[in-house]
């Protein structure tokens, strides 16, 4: 008797699963019947943004690969701190330049909200954001998978190690890349992101100033260059906000300038620095220098997997009411 009851409950068991997995894809038109309006309403308040505050696309793309680097694409680097508990948001290695794209998604989220409620998450907002934000400065499009769900918790004290930073050596870049999925090959085509925005002087700081006993600056420098980094940033303990473009030619334009740049000794971090010297990385900088379309292709297809890194569907998460708070106060 108990035997015919436990293949039904087998089967049972099966097609749960076999339901589950099949609703779990993340798909192109996840929001073509709930939220028909998803892209536009996106389309349009992206492009208002951006021409009122050009850094929004660098910001965006930014805050996006760090929360998806923070254990996957699920907007726990929205989280604002609350009254019981810090967040990623803030113990990111740095937030400074952040601002534009938290008030993006926030406008974002707040139009969404009043045409279909409760329906499309933050992490696809941002990923959506990106994608759009580096298509508006010249970069190329890439597909971008819909059905993310927010995360419901924010942990301040695994952004650290998941980050990497303008000191962080190439042996640790690398593993960390790796320990991600990502090859050299495609490590290099990310940070060809850096073709546009700006780092704070504090970032670059150690290159500029008492470099070394034998030399103010690092010759790995291209000497004009940085003797005007160092009238720049000459009052930057002063004033912590001072920065520089981090492609000093085509700062606003997403183009392989930031390849050209470091062949000449024009890029601004040590990290950015160690792509072009480093020889297991030196052969992608050289190629994406030479040809754009090989950096566009290589970008894109990195920033698909980007994407789609350890993503939650279904029940792992929620669709944010609010994309700086969890839908349930965590205490
Ligand atoms: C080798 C790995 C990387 C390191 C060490 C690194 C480090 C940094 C640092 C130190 C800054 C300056 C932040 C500031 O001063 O506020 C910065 C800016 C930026 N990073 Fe990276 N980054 C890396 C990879 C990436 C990747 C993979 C992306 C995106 C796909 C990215 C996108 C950006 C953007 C867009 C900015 C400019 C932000 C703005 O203008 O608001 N970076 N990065
Ligand atoms: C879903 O919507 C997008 C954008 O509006 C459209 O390009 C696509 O063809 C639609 N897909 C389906 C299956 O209807
Ligand atoms: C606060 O702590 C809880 C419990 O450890 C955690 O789940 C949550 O993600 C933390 N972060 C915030 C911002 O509430
Ligand atoms: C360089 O080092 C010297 C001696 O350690 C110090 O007096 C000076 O202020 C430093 N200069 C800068 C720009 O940090
Ligand atoms: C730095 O500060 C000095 C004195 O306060 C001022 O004369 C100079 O113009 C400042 N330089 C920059 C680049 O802001
Ligand atoms: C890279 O450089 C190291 C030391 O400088 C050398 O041992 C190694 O063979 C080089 N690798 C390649 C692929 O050129
Ligand atoms: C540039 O790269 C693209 C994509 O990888 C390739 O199809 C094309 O042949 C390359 N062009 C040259 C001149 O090497
Ligand atoms: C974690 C960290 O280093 N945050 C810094 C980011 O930059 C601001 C302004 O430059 C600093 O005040 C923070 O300490």
């Amino acid at each position: 008797m108990a035997f015919p009851n436990l293949v039904l409950l087998f089967k049972l068991f099966s097609f749960l699963l076999l339901f589950r997995s099949t609703q779990s894809k993340l798909s192109a038109d996840y929001y073509n019947k709930t939220c028909p309006k998803f892209q536009n309403i996106m389309q349009t308040i992206l492009a208002e943004k951006q021409l009122s505050a050009p850094t929004t696309a660098a910001a965006t793309l930014r805050v996006f690969f760090h929360d998806c680097f923070v254990n996957g694409c699920d907007s726990s680097m929205l989280i604002a701190s609350n009254g019981f508990n810090k967040s990623e948001r803030d113990a990111n290695v740095n937030l400074s330049v952040a601002g534009d794209a938290f008030d993006l998604i926030t406008r974002v989220k707040t139009a969404l909200e009043l045409e279909c409620p409760g329906v499309v998450s933050c992490s696809d907002i941002l990923a959506v954001s990106a994608r759009d934000l580096v298509v508006m400065v010249g970069g190329p499009f890439y597909e971008v998978l819909l059905g993310r769900k927010d995360s419901r918790e924010s942990n301040p004290s695994i952004v650290d190690k998941n980050l990497p930073k303008a000191l962080t050596p190439m042996n640790e870049l690398l593993s960390l890349f790796s320990s991600k999925g990502f090859s050299a090959e495609e490590m290099v085509a990310l940070v060809g992101a850096h073709t546009i925005g700006f780092s704070h002087c504090k970032e670059f700081a150690n290159r500029i100033f008492n470099f070394s006993k034998t030399s103010e600056f690092d010759p790995a420098y291209n000497p004009v260059f940085a003797q005007g980094l160092r009238k720049l940033c000459a009052n930057y303990t002063k004033s912590p906000a001072m920065s520089a473009f981090n492609d000093v030619y085509t700062p606003g334009k997403f183009d392989n300038m930031y390849y050209k740049n470091l062949q000449k000794g024009l890029g601004l971090l040590s990290s950015d620095q160690a792509m072009v010297t480093d020889n297991r990385t030196k052969p992608f900088v050289d190629r994406f220098a030479a040809n754009e379309t090989a950096f566009f292709d290589m970008f894109a297809r990195s920033m698909e997997k980007l994407s789609v890194y350890k993503v939650k569907e279904n029940n792992d998460g929620d669709v944010r009411r609010r994309c700086d708070q969890f839908n349930t106060l965590q205490v």
